[in-house]
């Protein structure tokens, strides 16, 4: 499959008009034939304001069917689309505007407009000037055929550097993604996913929503992930696709059982790592094994463990079909010999073709044969799956989302009495890692670590506010000058927070 556009159309239903594509938690449904005429309207809204294929659409709402139909229409307009954490503030959304310049914004009311941009509004039910505005549009549009290198989407993701970088991802490279699951995780003309996912980022967008879409069936479309909402639909859907923070929250309530997954037929964890105990304590309650699988936003999905077969705790199984994977040693380059623990590399369709207006970081992102350095460290085992052991890249997963120090840390640095800081990831029940922040106040300075945390919170996201602040007198270094994190977090992991 080279395009969206040819991977949807091989999958749609038979009828679209009697079709359910969107079931909403109310029983609403939204069908194929109408999903087509809303993503039509809001595509004649786009050209109206004057988008032109390759021009980025950028998204800040909340999850509804209209969040599906303005993905959609950008597809079928050629735009590139572009979607952002509803929790992230002003500033980041305007670091992200400014690097993609895109002609439309999409937020939700009372939300500031930005330089450059034509800013409609949409709020949580989907309501706004938006819909408005397609209101008074065609229910027909004649779609721009994308070329399979042409842009689909960018998405921004946040590297060692700190700053949020563009991932341009390729028709070719989501359609093959989204084919090769659909065939790997053995999709069914019954099929009806549970989704739970944001759709701002790879899970929830490029595997749920793409794979649904390649298979003509339907989805329960929740606006966010909830324990109970979650126990009430499970009872009529097939699939469910979570972060691990989802498994282990489900497991913490005793309704979750074999009985609410009676008729499920996978779960696929991903985005952040499966601890084998929630493997094993979901097979204990309900006989499912969790599917996990791998994946980045520069790549989408890389390797999953198999349908039919051992899915095997602690791995994230095989490569995709296509998907080229190898263990190099980070010195040398030389891959490595099996079960010998390196940088993981990955070459194939679904690698992205490059980080927006920065050629430079893209190049040294790849080596010479074309493999992208993933940041990951791991090992194969004896049997070929694959065992993500750690990160050479400085970052913490929270609940399924990246948070890079360094973009912490600055915040925190030009706050007032603050001399310096350290973020961390330290083990978290509920979220897998916690943000956890070491600080160095000024000489002198008296610090409140709760004053410090809401003055963060004005510029950052809340997903990426340290959970604990740790106050302490320097930071330890190397002889480098480099700040020794491992050794704060074998501290912090076995002291008890300030705070
Ligand atoms: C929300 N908050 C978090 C958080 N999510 N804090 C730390 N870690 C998180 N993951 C903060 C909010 O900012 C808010 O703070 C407060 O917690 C309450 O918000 P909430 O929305 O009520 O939180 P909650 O419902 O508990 O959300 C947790 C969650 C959610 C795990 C359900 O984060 C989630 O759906 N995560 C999935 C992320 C995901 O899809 N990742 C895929 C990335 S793609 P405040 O200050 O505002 O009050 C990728 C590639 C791949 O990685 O392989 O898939
Ligand atoms: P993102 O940049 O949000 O796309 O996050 C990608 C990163 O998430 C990967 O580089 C991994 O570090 C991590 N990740 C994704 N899936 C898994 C998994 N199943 N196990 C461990 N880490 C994972």
């Amino acid at each position: 499959m080279q395009t969206l556009p040819e991977l949807f159309g091989a999958g749609r239903p038979r009828d679209p008009s009697t079709a359910p594509l969107l079931v909403a938690p109310s029983g609403a449904v939204t069908t194929y034939a109408q999903m087509d005429e809303r993503s039509a309207s809001l595509a004649h809204v786009l050209c109206s304001v004057g988008v032109r294929p390759g021009d980025r659409v950028a998204v800040q709402i909340e999850k509804s069917a209209l969040s599906v139909a303005l993905y959609l229409a950008c597809l079928r307009a050629g735009a590139v689309y572009l979607p952002m954490n509803t929790g992230y503030t002003d500033d980041e959304v305007a670091y992200l505007v400014a690097d993609a310049e895109p002609a439309v914004l999409v937020r939700s009311p009372g939300r500031a407009p930005l330089p450059g941009t034509h800013l409609f509004t949409a709020d949580a039910e989907g309501a706004g000037d938006l819909a408005d505005a397609a209101a008074r549009q065609p229910t027909a549009f004649d779609d721009v055929a994308p070329a399979p290198d042409d842009l689909a989407a960018l998405l921004y993701t946040s590297g060692t550097t700190g700053r949020p970088k563009g991932a341009m991802l390729t028709h070719a490279n989501l359609a093959s993604n989204a084919s090769a699951l659909h065939r790997a995780w053995g999709f069914r003309p019954d099929d009806v996913l549970l989704h739970a996912l944001p759709v701002f980022h790879a899970h929830g967008l490029f595997v749920a929503i793409n794979c649904v879409l390649a298979n003509g069936t339907s989805m329960i479309f929740l606006p966010k992930f909830d324990v109970d909402v979650v126990l009430e639909h499970l009872p009529g859907t097939t699939i469910f696709m979570g972060v691990p923070t989802f498994y282990t929250r489900l497991l913490g309530d005793p309704r979750f059982d074999a009985g609410t997954c009676e008729h499920m037929r996978l779960f696929v964890s991903g985005s952040a790592p499966l601890l084998a105990s929630t493997h094993d304590e979901m097979r204990r309650r309900t006989g499912h094994a969790i599917l996990e699988r791998y994946g980045m936003t520069e790549t989408t999905m890389i390797a999953s463990n198999p349908l039919d077969g051992e899915r095997r705790a602690g791995t994230v199984g095989f490569p995709l079909p296509d998907v080229e994977v190898r263990v190099v040693d980070p010195e040398s380059g030389g891959e490595l010999p099996q079960g010998e623990i390196g940088a993981v590399q990955v070459r194939g369709p679904n690698v992205f073709s490059g980080y927006w207006k920065r050629p430079e970081l893209t190049s040294s992102e790849f080596t010479g044969d074309g493999f992208f350095r993933t940041g990951d460290l791991g090992r194969f085992d004896a049997d070929g799956y694959l065992c993500l052991v750690g990160r050479s890249k400085d970052l913490v997963i929270s609940g399924g989302l990246n948070v890079y120090p360094p973009e912490v840390e600055d915040v925190l640095d030009g706050l007032e009495g603050v001399l310096e800081s350290a973020v961390i990831g330290l083990p978290d029940a509920d979220l897998g890692e916690a943000v956890v922040a070491v600080v160095v106040p000024e000489p002198g300075a008296q610090v409140d670590v709760v004053a410090l945390r809401a003055a963060a919170r004005e510029r950052l996201a809340g997903f990426k506010v340290p959970k604990v602040v740790h106050l302490v007198e320097a930071l330890p270094r190397n002889a480098m000058g480099k700040v020794e994190k491992a050794k704060l977090r074998e501290h912090f992991a076995v002291t008890q927070p300030q705070i």
